[in-house]
């Protein structure tokens, strides 16, 4: 649909940015912070760990004086679970009590809106080693965690994400290192953990609401458009099969507090069916998120799958695997290009995933992470011409405009990523930021912050808070 008038950023929109603990913070051992599953279990050869990262920790002024220069509204960072209770629940650590208050503090001084994900893939490992989300401990521990952060940080925080990208953790788990790939069903295993944690959030959602009454808590899921690789009518259902399965799964329960139809019989298929405990349906029914924040790089297309082992593939730069026997197979979309990470661009599918999930949920949204990861360069006299990026965002954030147009309520939007960080799986060599880090793989040269172009552009666009000028 073609717009006469293109309606404005909302006032007050929420122009931000984005990172999250492990990536960025580093001294990963310091000030009594405890091991996650990140720290002990999540190597990729040849790259960076997450143990200096960008050594934000002991920079937090600085990069929050540079994001305040940019005239950021919000700015969205995990907590880590560790710094608060380093065994996962237990002794609290008042140095990482320490920490975020003064984070948040000093974002506040700037007028600066945190948005705090209480949950991003670090999982306290003291708890893995008790079975991690496979023990239903595990969800009383992340209730008790969340009473925490409500306690000590409620009084300046109004935007709460519970768990990010809960159903990637799902869907590759054993990426993340939560799941033993050797266990005999991997998946059954994972679809209990993701039950469990389910009830988490929503034992979260619920004690936000009956401690912070005039607090906001949502849930932070990585969302896209599925699109079928043909109008063959086999395909169209695979993409509504795979759509089920990857986003409404998690929506569903986190709005609805009920279990998608379409995901419930998947499970009955596949032998995947969870566990419920008597009371479980009333917990999920209960909790009502107040917005929904949500992530997004690109769209997929997929297609029928006859049930041909080899419908199960792989692509990207995170060796996804897509497909499932007898459910839907990965198909490449002809009609994008890629990022030189191979992750499809589209702004367009961004515009209909907006309108999608304003469609089936009629809640505020907020954007959480968007972005593109890319080799940059640092040129001579400290220049990062990372033209490509403003490029990216720009095109992603026309479609946001017009999805505003067309209806939907968004009020922010913080991309990936803030600054430079380490990225999941291939290190400080794939580049998010506005501002760079200087630091190589396994150089930490001198971590000094330097304004990418991108800086400049983004810092123009929130001041006018439009894309014409
Ligand atoms: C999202 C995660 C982020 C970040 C981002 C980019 O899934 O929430 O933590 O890592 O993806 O991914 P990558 O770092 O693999 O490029």
């Amino acid at each position: 649909m073609q717009h006469r008038n293109l309606k404005p950023f909302p006032e007050h929109f929420l122009w931000g940015g984005s990172t999250s603990a492990y990536q960025i913070e580093g001294a990963w051992d310091e000030d009594g912070k405890g091991p996650s599953v990140i720290d002990i279990g999540h190597r990729v050869e040849g790259t960076a760990d997450f143990k200096v990262a960008s050594d934000h920790y002991h920079h937090y002024k600085q990069d929050v004086a540079l994001l305040a220069e940019m005239g950021f509204k919000a700015y969205r960072f995990s907590i880590a679970w560790t710094r608060i209770y380093p065994e996962g629940t237990g002794k609290l650590n008042a140095k990482g009590i320490d920490f975020y208050n003064n984070l948040i503090n000093e974002l506040i001084s700037y007028k600066i809106e945190p948005i705090v994900t209480m949950y991003h893939f670090d999982l306290p490992y003291a708890l893995q080693k008790r079975g991690g989300w496979s023990n239903r401990d595990t969800i009383d521990a992340f209730e008790n965690y969340s009473r925490t952060l409500f306690e000590h940080f409620g009084d300046r925080v109004n935007y709460w994400l519970t768990i990010n990208e809960q159903n990637m953790m799902i869907l590759h788990g054993t990426a993340i290192g939560t799941v033993d790939p050797n266990l005999e069903n991997p998946e059954k295993e994972l679809y209990q953990q993701n039950h469990h944690m389910l009830l988490a959030q929503a034992k979260a959602i619920a004690a936000c609401h009956d401690m912070l009454p005039n607090t906001k808590i949502g849930p932070a899921p990585n969302i896209s458009c599925i699109y079928p690789a043909s109008s063959k009518p086999e395909d169209v259902l695979a993409a509504h099969n795979f759509s089920s399965i990857r986003n409404w799964l998690y929506l569903d329960m986190a709005c609805f507090g009920r279990y998608n139809d379409v995901a419930w019989s998947y499970f009955e298929a596949k032998g995947y069916t969870p566990v419920i405990l008597e009371g479980d349906m009333d917990i999920l029914a209960a909790a009502k998120p107040d917005f929904i924040a949500f992530n997004y790089y690109n769209s997929m297309a997929v297609a029928e799958s006859t049930g041909n082992s080899s419908d199960v593939g792989s692509t990207g730069d995170q060796q996804i695997v897509v497909g499932e026997t007898g459910v839907y197979k990965g198909h490449s979309n002809p009609y994008l290009q890629k990022t030189e990470f191979g992750w499809e661009i589209d702004p367009v599918g961004f515009r209909i995933t907006l309108r999608e999930i304003n469609e089936r949920y009629h809640l505020p949204l907020i954007v959480t992470e968007n972005g593109l990861g890319a080799y940059d360069q640092l040129e001579d006299g400290d220049k990062i011409n990372d033209d490509y990026r403003i490029e990216y965002l720009r095109r992603h954030l026309e479609q946001c405009q017009l999805a505003i147009s067309d209806g939907v309520p968004l009020f922010g939007y913080c991309p990936w990523s803030a600054i430079d960080l380490v990225s999941t799986h291939q290190g400080i060599g794939k580049r998010y930021g506005f501002i760079y880090v200087n630091r190589d793989e396994f150089d930490l040269k001198d971590m000094r912050r330097i304004r990418k172009k991108s800086f400049f552009w983004y810092k123009d666009l929130i001041e006018s808070s439009s894309l014409t000028e």
